[in-house]
């Protein structure tokens, strides 16, 4: 019998295993995630699963088929968060399919293939930059260059997994092979309003938008705020601050582009000092690549446009492209048949947020399943869903598993 209150109050439990006071914060290889882990590690455990945390640091519970060691049916979700962030993005997905786990084992159920739940635990990529570190470590695609990136005190990934416990030299051994995973697929509040303004408590995602990153620093020069003309200086944050601007116009011309400057910082940052340099992260996404690609080669150029007069120098680090990730045809119809099963009308909708599907896409075939959130409010504390929504989608997605074929080979 699946519990929806057990799955929100698991929720619950999981967003005090933060560091901030009073709100969610949980980054990769933390103490708080370290906590987070071992609650999953135990629920995986109580739903008859046996239960490990990889060379990563995902935490991955497997739930055998009615014979040992047949290929899975992977589930997942993340269990990293934004910075002050609410409390069911990844967790939910994570939480709901150890639910529907736990319910087949309370039934003595075993499929004719095993389950995996995987709570994966790098995918906002708030801590080194980079994003999908653990589904990319689970499907082989991890970049060992990124094992230098540094988080904001210096400390590098690699330093990170030994303070862990972890061995960066072993990731590789996190790596599942194509034949012992059938599929891979992950609930998630949608984090949009299209469900909600459709009256709709589940969506069967059709695609996860491409996303490019990048990290800008402008350099001007620093001077004196009282002694300097205008007209003589070289001014890094109004340079940056067009740029910005062009990057909300250039995002604005296209319906279907969005851009974003998450983070922005000017040094030395006195009050009397013109500031010098200026460093700021650039989110740009589309359903198409080449729209993608197109509109972030025009603000790069007006990146330059803009500093040239200024006598601003503009650098721009790569921190990663990731192309549309599309759902798979055969899982589609598969979870739209577990969604009119429960007398709801089937809705695709495309993911504009990012998830660990584009990473497992490398592995296997994903699908995806929205569940609604209040005001599609998502990377805020805000962030909310109904009891009611919740046991939706488990029910859902319970199904979706129960009635699971795997695509002939
Ligand atoms: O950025 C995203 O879209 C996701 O929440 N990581
Ligand atoms: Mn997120
Ligand atoms: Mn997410």
């Amino acid at each position: 019998m699946l519990e929806s209150a057990r799955i929100l109050s698991r929720c619950d439990e999981l967003a005090l295993c933060s560091e901030l006071p009073g709100g969610l914060t949980r980054v990769f290889l933390s103490p708080e995630q370290r906590a987070a882990s071992e609650l999953i590690l135990g629920w995986m455990r109580e739903a008859r699963m046996s239960a490990r945390v990889d060379a990563i640091g995902n935490v991955v519970g497997r739930y055998e088929g009615d014979r040992p060691g047949l290929p899975c049916l992977m589930l997942g979700s993340h269990l990293d968060t934004v910075r002050d962030a609410g409390r069911y993005d990844g967790m939910l997905g994570v939480v709901t399919a150890i639910e529907c786990v736990h319910a087949l084992a309370a039934a003595g159920k075993r499929l004719p293939f095993a389950i995996e739940v995987v709570g994966f635990g790098d995918e906002e990529g708030v801590r080194f930059g980079a994003t999908l570190l653990g589904s990319r470590a689970i499907a082989g695609t991890f970049d060992a260059a990124t094992l230098v990136a540094k988080d904001r005190d210096g400390v590098t990934l690699a330093e990170a997994m030994r303070s862990y416990g972890l061995e960066p030299e072993r990731i590789g051994e996190a790596a599942r092979r194509k034949d012992e995973v059938l599929a891979y697929a992950e609930l998630h509040i949608e984090q949009g309003p299209v469900l909600e303004a459709e009256g709709l408590p589940v969506g069967v995602v059709t695609a996860i938008n491409g996303f490019s990153r990048r990290r800008v620093t402008l350099k001007g020069e620093a001077g004196h705020s009282g002694t300097v003309p205008m007209g003589l200086r070289r001014d890094a944050l109004t340079a940056a601050a067009e740029c910005v601007l062009a990057v909300e116009s250039v995002a604005r011309s296209e319906p279907e582009l969005v851009g974003t400057v998450g983070r922005i910082e000017a040094s030395p940052g006195a009050i009397n000092v013109i500031p010098g340099e200026v460093r700021f992260t650039l989110d740009v996404r589309a359903p198409h690549d080449s729209l993608r690609e197109s509109a972030l080669a025009q603000m790069l150029s007006r990146f330059e446009s803009i500093c040239a007069p200024r006598r601003v120098a503009v650098s721009v680090e790569v921190l990663q492209d990731h192309g549309v990730s599309v759902c798979a045809d055969w899982l589609m119809a598969q979870m739209d048949r577990a969604v009119a099963a429960e007398g709801l009308r089937v809705r695709r909708l495309p993911s504009g947020a990012g998830h660990d599907g584009m990473a497992m896409h490398a592995l296997t075939d994903i699908a995806m399943l929205f569940v609604r959130c209040k005001g599609g409010i998502s990377h805020n504390p805000a962030e909310s869903i109904t009891e009611e929504d919740a046991a939706v989608g488990a029910r859902v997605f319970a199904r979706f598993i129960a009635d699971f074929v795997p695509q002939k080979p």
